[in-house]
């Protein structure tokens, strides 16, 4: 597979833009490592939120970076609370990490509320993060958990689609984030076209939608378009139960490719390549839905012996 080969390469390196507060940084070097920043929810079931992306990271050679957006309180069964930071703790979190270290790509998880997206899209900004700015933005709408439960309310819906759409690299919806955002209900892969169209209207230079939830589809055919052109994304579909985090796995490994240097179309075929691997070794965990893996990335010698 060609992307075994980015193994062990160089990676371009990245500085900070300014050091933060006025600090001349007598130890500042240049990093021999891309870095990319995940602003998300924390997962106490490790599947998926930042958890996922920070594995993801690893695993594709980019050093993570967090700005934690909520904390769930989560197991297999479902989310059985949460509590959501201070806005200005978001937006924090986002200027430290890109004033002192850089950002080479940033995506977005669950956002939890419209104040908390109000302060990314400030923070964002400012740290030179987003479409038409100096480091990419990939972002994913994550609307629900993966059993249904709303991880943001209608507030946070709209601020989404005003705030963050305008403002993205890539939008990377599932299904029921198309639904969400479009009204549009996607049955076939002729409705995904339709469904993306609509998505760029709304501000993003690329909409890559995702195709797992199309269960009746033998295979799992995402398309990138970016406002001309569809391009498919062609991968096998594993009937497998033990899919949670998959969504966060695509997305962050498309953010790691545009760390790495990656085109937006190199950047969505490597995280579709990820993704069917995690997939393919996803694992069971606890009694309902368990994990994709991201441990298909390292060898057998890489474990420790007992
Ligand atoms: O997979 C989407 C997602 C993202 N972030 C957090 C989640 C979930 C789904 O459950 O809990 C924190």
């Amino acid at each position: 597979m060609v992307y075994a080969k980015e193994r062990g390469t160089a990676h371009p390196a990245r500085r900070a833009a300014s050091p933060p507060d006025g600090d001349t940084g007598a130890m500042s070097e240049t990093s021999p490592l891309p870095s990319a920043l995940t602003i998300a929810g924390s997962d106490s079931g490790g599947a998926a939120g930042l958890q996922a992306d920070l594995r993801t990271f690893l695993t594709c050679g980019v050093h993570g970076l967090v700005a934690v957006t909520a904390v769930t309180v989560q197991n297999t069964l479902g989310v059985h609370d949460r509590s959501d930071l201070p806005p200005h703790i978001v937006a924090g979190q986002i200027e430290a990490v890109a004033a002192d270290m850089g950002v080479g790509a940033a995506k977005t998880g669950m956002l939890a509320s419209a104040e908390i997206i109000e302060a990314v899209a400030g923070a964002c900004d400012s740290a030179g993060i987003g479409r038409d700015a100096a480091s990419p933005f990939v972002v994913d709408p994550v609307a629900a958990s993966m059993h249904g439960q709303p991880l943001f309310d209608d507030a946070g819906l709209a601020a989404l689609r005003e705030l963050l759409l305008p403002r993205a690299t890539v939008l990377t919806p599932n299904l029921d984030e198309v639904r969400l955002l479009t009204g549009i209900t996607v049955t076939d892969r002729a409705r995904m076209r339709e469904a993306a169209i609509a998505l760029h209207r709304l501000g993003p230079r690329y909409v890559l939608v995702k195709s797992g939830h199309l269960a009746d589809d033998p295979q799992c055919v995402d398309i990138l378009f970016d406002g001309e052109t569809f391009t498919e994304l062609t991968g096998p579909r594993f009937r497998t139960p033990h899919t949670h985090g998959a969504g966060d796995a695509m997305a962050s490994a498309l953010t790691a490719g545009l760390a790495r240097g990656m085109t937006v179309e190199r950047a969505a075929a490597f995280g579709k390549w990820f993704v069917t691997n995690a997939v393919e070794h996803s694992y069971p965990m606890g009694a309902k839905v368990g994990p994709v893996s991201a441990f298909w990335r390292l060898a057998a010698e890489d474990f420790p012996a007992p």
